[in-house]
């Protein structure tokens, strides 16, 4: 009778943690939005850029020192578009850029880097959408987009922050 009763509270508890684990499981692979788009914050204001929306910006080829835990510094052809140019699309013009004093970017898995105003106001940060002329893929796939923050001048890819979904002016 007793180990009856402990067999049925060993399976609810099962039941409730495989339920719990699925339904975190499937807020983690919806993030609340869909691939790609990317939300920016300023003082009171949000707004959100759809891959689509952020793409037709005026498209940019570059070539950059890729450094991975996978493969050694190498130089690699990408596509994108300027951060800055992105930011004005969302409605951020650049004084207002200009009075942060520092703009973070974060990735899907919660990665966080940080930026000075004007560096983001010059020609080296990027978000990146394309490499040697493939899609970044996401992380899903083990790939580093949809959009990937590409600091030009960091020689060991250390703020080149993967699967972007958001931007902050602090
Ligand atoms: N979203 C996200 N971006 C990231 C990281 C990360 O953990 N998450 N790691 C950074 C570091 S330290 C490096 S060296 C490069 C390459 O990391 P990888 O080898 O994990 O691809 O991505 C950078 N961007
Ligand atoms: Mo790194």
């Amino acid at each position: 009778m007793k180990n009856k009763k402990l067999i049925l509270v060993i399976a609810i508890l099962a039941v409730v943690t495989l339920a719990l684990g699925y339904i975190n499981m499937r807020s983690i692979n919806n993030a609340g939005t869909e691939e790609g788009t990317i939300t920016f914050k300023w003082g009171e204001n949000t707004a959100a850029l759809s891959f689509e929306e952020i793409t037709v910006i005026e498209n940019h080829e570059f070539k950059a020192i890729e450094d991975t835990s996978t493969s050694g510094p190498a130089s690699r052809k990408y596509k994108g578009v300027f951060l800055k140019d992105v930011l004005n699309r969302a409605g951020i013009d650049d004084s207002t850029i200009e009075s942060a004093t520092r703009v973070t970017v974060k990735g899907l898995d919660g990665y966080v880097i940080a930026m000075a105003a004007q560096e983001v106001l010059s020609d080296n940060v990027y978000l990146a959408f394309e490499k040697n002329g493939k899609p970044l893929g996401n992380m899903k796939n083990g790939g580093s987009g949809p959009f990937q923050l590409i600091a030009v001048s960091d020689s060991f890819s250390q703020r080149w922050c993967k699967y972007v979904i958001e931007v902050n002016l602090e």
